[in-house]
């Protein structure tokens, strides 16, 4: 197995590359932001808890998206690799991601980051929400909030993967086309 995080603040176009990386691979798309939109499309339990994080800007507590991320595992084994996309998001979801993996003998391969300055990721989400009908969209104190909530709980997901060199940053800025062609090169680097 090939196990790849694409990791990135909000609006760095995470989701517009896994699609194309998916496509081209053929990974089992994990998205943590997909799941629990589709929980709060749902109305379960877990999306009600969820949707009111999620409209401040705030991150959804660890436990959710673990046992989330846990339960989506464990319905997809045998894939070939899988694409994290949105976790992890805080330290402990990358602990316990290390140790879901652990316990099927697998581990996370490469974190490809994408570098997208700030100015360029509002004007990206302002975009977004134009057609998204994110409610976490429209609002740009809570965009700002979003990217706050980034470099306090979510960068520190990079200096864990970084003591295992696994972590490698690339230029998010410039053409959908080109940026995947930079991800791409990564990942054929490594054989996949
Ligand atoms: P996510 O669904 O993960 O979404 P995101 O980070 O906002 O966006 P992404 O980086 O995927 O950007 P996109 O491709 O759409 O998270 C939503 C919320 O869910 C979080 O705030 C949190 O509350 C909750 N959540 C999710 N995971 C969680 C976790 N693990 N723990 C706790 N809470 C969690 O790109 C953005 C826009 O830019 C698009 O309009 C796109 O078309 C455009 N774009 C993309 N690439 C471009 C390029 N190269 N040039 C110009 N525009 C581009």
């Amino acid at each position: 197995m090939f196990n790849l995080i694409l990791f990135g603040p909000p609006g760095s176009g995470k989701g517009t590359q896994s699609e194309k990386l998916i496509s081209k691979y053929g990974f089992k798309h994990l998205s943590t932001g997909d799941l629990l939109r589709s929980e709060i499309a749902n109305q379960t339990k877990l999306g009600l808890e969820a949707k009111s994080f999620m409209d401040a800007g705030q991150l959804v507590p660890d436990a959710v998206v673990i046992g989330m991320v846990d339960a989506a595992i464990n319905s997809n084994k045998g894939v070939y690799g899988f694409l994290f996309d949105g976790f992890p998001r805080t330290k402990a979801q990358a602990v316990a991601l290390d140790h879901l993996l652990a316990s099927h003998e697998e581990k996370i391969d490469l974190v490809l980051a994408l570098d997208v300055p700030e100015d360029e990721l509002l004007q990206r989400m302002i975009g977004r929400a134009k057609t998204s009908g994110r409610s976490d969209d429209a609002n740009p104190e809570v965009q700002k909030n979003r990217i706050a909530v980034y470099k306090n709980e979510t960068l520190a997901v990079a200096d864990h993967y970084s003591q295992f060199d696994r972590v490698v940053t690339l230029n998010g800025l410039g053409s959908i086309d080109d940026i995947f062609s930079s991800l791409s090169k990564e990942i054929d680097a490594r054989g996949f």
